[in-house]
């Protein structure tokens, strides 16, 4: 379903005289007012390919209806969330989940959307029909030359997949690691695991980076072979300049200072970029900022004025990408709750008076210090992360308007009531 541009501007009309209000009440109270603005518009956070359809959990998955049934669908739904809120103009593939068969018609029909490839992810937790050995064990740290050879050529032609695409990063997730004391011998699964990436590595194109994402359980529980970032930043840095550190919010263990980790890894220069969702216990994958706002909000912080002080273009220079799976929302109602989370707690961010929070620092006020955060976090920047949009061309309401168009109804009438999209 597409949402024409005229749609869109009548709707808007509709809410515009409460935005303008909303808008010169917290306008004035921000410096630089439309270099705000410009950041915010330039800001575009990828969305998963497999993230459009109802996800599962180990129990049971009950599908929604009207779920994209092809990768033509997938990138047709996430134009028409970019149309919306213009914040989204990026999607993630996931191999095999998505292969595109005809590159060329994939990457054409993502630009009449305004879409580009996000980083392609490879999967090697899962055996797929056909396949000549089993990734039971794991995939590049297994004892078996014969496995890891696969994992490693499946890494490499999820490569080429986004050479024909346009994407220019590699993102790994393994599952590997161990259930049980005795099982693993560590250092050989990370010698053999290090062996593994340094040879996909070698297949990357000169412009590619890799990104290595950690987890610290799931699915399995004794043992990770990339368990935290300590341990991706050991990969990531024996591998050499383009692999990077992936944070996805969800793989920490309880009451991780993630905001501590972003920090460290930007001043490394080694941090990939991010999977954003949010959860309360382990990886829930819960929308964006459903569940403690601060803490994305105290990520973002570290994230501007660790970017600002490498001299970092916000839009650009790290990935941004959503990772979340949905129960029991509409998927596409969530991924616009997260983008907007996000754009949230990047604008507070933008808020924080740096100059007056170091200063506080420095004389060791941490009652100022904290006073200035707040002062940020509390603001309510709803109407300046709407009046970006706006001025983009998105809705001012992006969920108002989906809902207002009947979108998921529309896209039942189209696609069917027992729609199943790929993805876990
Ligand atoms: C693993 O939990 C993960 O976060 C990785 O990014 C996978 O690619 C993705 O989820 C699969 O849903
Ligand atoms: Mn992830």
């Amino acid at each position: 379903m597409k949402i024409e541009q005229y749609q869109i501007a009548e709707y808007n009309n509709s809410l515009l005289k409460a935005q303008e209000r909303n808008y010169s009440f917290v306008a004035e109270k921000v410096n630089n007012v439309s270099a705000v603005l410009k950041l915010l518009q330039e800001f575009q956070v990828a969305i998963p390919s497999w993230a459009l359809g109802t996800g599962g959990t180990r129990f049971g998955r009950f599908s929604g209806a009207g779920e994209p049934r092809s990768l033509e669908e997938k990138i047709e739904d996430v134009g028409m969330l970019h149309a919306l809120n213009q914040s989204s103009g990026a999607i993630s593939l996931h191999i095999p989940w998505d292969i595109p068969d005809n590159a060329a018609a994939m990457k054409a029909l993502a630009a009449q959307h305004n879409l580009r490839f996000d980083a392609m992810n490879s999967n090697t937790f899962q055996d797929q029909p056909g396949q000549a050995v089993s990734y039971k064990y794991g995939s590049l740290q297994h004892t078996d030359k014969a496995v890891r050879k696969q994992a490693i050529e499946h890494n490499i032609e999820v490569i080429k997949y986004g050479e024909a695409l346009g994407s220019d990063a590699l993102s790994v997730w393994l599952a590997d690691g161990s259930c049980f004391p005795g099982q693993l011998n560590f250092r050989g699964a990370f010698q053999r695991t290090l062996e593994s990436l340094q040879e996909i590595y070698s297949a990357l194109p000169d412009h590619w980076k890799v990104w290595v994402e950690y987890k610290a359980f799931e699915p399995n529980f004794y043992s990770t072979t990339v368990g935290d970032w300590g341990q991706s930043l050991l990969f990531t840095s024996k591998l050499g300049p383009k692999a990077y550190t992936l944070v996805d919010l969800g793989h920490h263990l309880p009451n991780a200072n993630i905001e501590q980790i972003v920090s460290l890894l930007l001043m490394e220069g080694k941090l990939a970029g991010f999977h954003f969702n949010d959860s309360k216990y382990g990886d829930d994958d819960l929308t964006v900022g459903s569940i403690n706002p601060y803490q994305l909000f105290l990520i973002f912080n570290e994230l501007v004025d660790g970017m600002n002080a490498r001299g970092m273009n916000h839009a650009t220079d790290l990935g941004w990408m959503i990772d979340a799976s949905h129960n029991v929302k509409d998927p596409l109602e969530d991924l616009l709750q997260s983008v907007e989370a996000i754009m949230i707690a990047y604008a507070q961010a933008l808020l924080v008076d740096t100059k007056a929070l170091s200063a506080a620092q420095q004389s060791n006020d941490v009652v100022a210090a904290q006073e200035i955060l707040q002062q940020a976090y509390r603001t309510d920047v709803r109407p300046l992360v709407a009046q970006a949009r706006m001025l983009a061309g998105g809705a001012l309401d992006p969920l108002g308007m989906y809902r207002q168009q009947k979108v998921r109804e529309n896209l039942i009438k189209e696609r069917g009531s027992k729609t199943v999209a790929t993805g876990l």
